[in-house]
């Protein structure tokens, strides 16, 4: 016998049986609510209260994670001179990406999409989301054990957080400046976490725009292989 414990699923009572017909009607009203998430770049500066971005960060905070270590750290900003800050050294980054440090190619990828290297909605948007992937911690808070999967594990989370935000009636944008370790200085997050994704959560504003490149979603049959 193992010395660690178990308890039936059937005992929390977090597993709700569905019929087949209960599940097909939910799994398309899913498909319909992940369809009608578009990423924006242009943001209202209407508040939204914290609250309900600490509930969709609450719900990024159930995803699995490798050996259940919860590798991630979700620094939530609304103070205007943190954003003013955080857009400052992020449009930093940016100049040198766009004037060329990013490649033909790369640059070339992203033509279709209208970005350059202005962020104003870094400090128009009532709220930004920098999370971290802590390398080292453990299942109990203050451990200090290696960490395992952490991109999959944060990445999961993330996808959490992005359709937690969407549901909730909110707009997203993940943005990746490159290199992001002024993340880490600007909200003193320690060198063990890695900075992974700045995520923009508000409002669109009125008229907000979405590129016709993002609306080319691959059909069903050419990502699906059914073995
Ligand atoms: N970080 C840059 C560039 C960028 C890169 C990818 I890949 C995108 O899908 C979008 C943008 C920026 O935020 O503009």
């Amino acid at each position: 016998m193992s010395q660690h414990q178990f308890t039936p699923l059937a005992d929390l009572g977090d597993f709700i049986e569905r019929s087949p017909e209960e599940m097909a009607a939910r799994a398309r009203d899913f498909l319909e609510e992940a369809k009608r998430r578009h990423t924006i770049r242009e943001f209202a500066p209407d508040p939204v209260p914290q609250g309900v971005i600490e509930d969709c960060i609450a719900a990024a905070g159930r995803a699995p994670s490798g050996a259940n270590h919860q590798p991630w750290h979700f620094v939530l900003i609304g103070d205007p001179a943190t954003k003013k800050a955080l857009r400052e050294a992020a449009e930093a980054e940016e100049r040198a990406f766009y004037a060329g440090k990013a490649g033909e190619e790369w640059l070339d990828a992203l033509a279709p999409l209208g970005t350059d290297d202005h962020k104003p909605y870094l400090e128009t948007a009532p709220w930004l989301i920098a999370v971290f992937a802590q390398r080292r911690g453990g299942a109990d808070v203050g451990e200090d054990r290696k960490n395992y999967y952490i991109n999959e594990s944060v990445g999961i989370a993330v996808g959490f957080l992005l359709l937690a935000l969407h549901h909730a009636g909110l707009a997203t944008l993940t943005h990746t400046p490159n290199p992001m370790s002024f993340l880490n200085e600007k909200l003193g997050r320690p060198p063990t976490e890695k900075p992974y994704i700045l995520i923009v959560a508000g409002k669109p504003a009125d008229g907000a725009l979405v590129p016709h490149h993002a609306l080319k979603k691959k059909a069903l049959k050419d990502i699906l292989t059914v073995v």
